[in-house]
């Protein structure tokens, strides 16, 4: 007899995955043909990747242009302005549901997310998980090549908005996510107020808060290589004020959904 996490295997439907880039023209061909490679083996049932480039001075939305005309599985939406990584994957989001997407994912355009961890964002949704998180802050999971400071800067982060929130999540600041369709539908994208680090705080928050499931699977992080950070004080500071609104502001007294409906249906 096979156990019962052997046999729950829910399908993910079509999965897209959302690169957002700002001047990420070294990497862009790159990140695209790895998570091509990747999710052809791990999504049988078929995947997108979905650029959203916010008119890169470098030409980065060219690039993709180039790409998407060679592959059908390629996307790209250019929006006029730097608007943060939050908007950016909103706008993504947004497209991808409209487009059918079964799950969707969430990854860096540098790199410091390691492609090949798709599939294990993917395998424990298939296994039960309504959001898989990666995580750099459970067993097995790290960092490679940060400085002192930007570990200190994103393990706190991480224990201020856990400890604020009341949640059980060790990496709340990543951006290497999947989400089940059915998360994403569930959240009122109009509502959600935060750009950078606090916007993987408020999505999962508020995915926890709805009943879903959330899992940590661990990754190891590792510094871009290539390109330059868009990491700023702004953005560190938009959390630090913006995760005690979340849990005291009027978005707290949002209603919960009764219990019966918490769990997402298995299609
Ligand atoms: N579309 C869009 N993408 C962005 C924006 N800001 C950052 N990105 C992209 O979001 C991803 C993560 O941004 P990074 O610059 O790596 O920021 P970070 O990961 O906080 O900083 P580092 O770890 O220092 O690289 C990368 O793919 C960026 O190109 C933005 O305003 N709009
Ligand atoms: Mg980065």
């Amino acid at each position: 007899m096979q156990s019962p996490a052997t046999t729950l295997q829910r399908p993910t439907g079509t999965a897209w995955l959302v690169l957002p880039t700002y001047n990420e023209a070294e990497n862009i061909e790159a990140i695209i043909d790895a998570a091509g490679r990747v999710l052809t083996e791990a999504s049988p049932e078929g995947f997108r990747v979905l650029v959203v480039d916010d008119g890169s001075p470098d030409g980065t939305g060219e690039i993709a242009d180039a790409l998407a005309a060679d592959h059908d599985w390629v996307r790209v939406l250019h929006r006029t302005e730097k608007a943060g990584i939050g908007p950016a994957y909103l706008a993504g989001f947004a497209h991808a549901l409209a487009e059918g997407a079964g799950c969707l994912m969430e990854m860096d355009s540098d790199f410091s997310h390691d492609p090949a961890d798709l599939a294990r964002l993917l395998a424990a949704i298939r296994t039960g998980a309504d959001l898989a998180l990666g995580s750099r802050y459970v067993p097995g999971g790290g960092v490679v090549n940060w400085s002192l400071l930007r570990r200190v800067i994103s393990q706190g982060g991480s224990t201020y908005a856990r400890l604020l929130l009341g949640l059980h999540i060790q990496d709340l600041t990543g951006g290497f996510k999947c989400f089940r369709r059915e998360v994403l539908e569930e959240i009122d994208f109009a509502g959600v107020r935060s750009r950078g680090y606090a916007f993987q705080v408020e999505l999962t928050y508020r995915a926890v808060r709805a009943g879903f499931r959330v899992q940590e699977v661990p990754i190891v992080f590792r510094d871009r290589e290539k390109g330059a950070s868009k990491m700023s004080w702004r953005i560190t500071a938009e959390a630090a004020w913006l995760v005690p609104a979340l849990r005291f502001g009027p978005a707290a007294h949002a209603r919960r959904r009764p219990s019966s409906e918490r769990v997402s249906t298995p299609t």
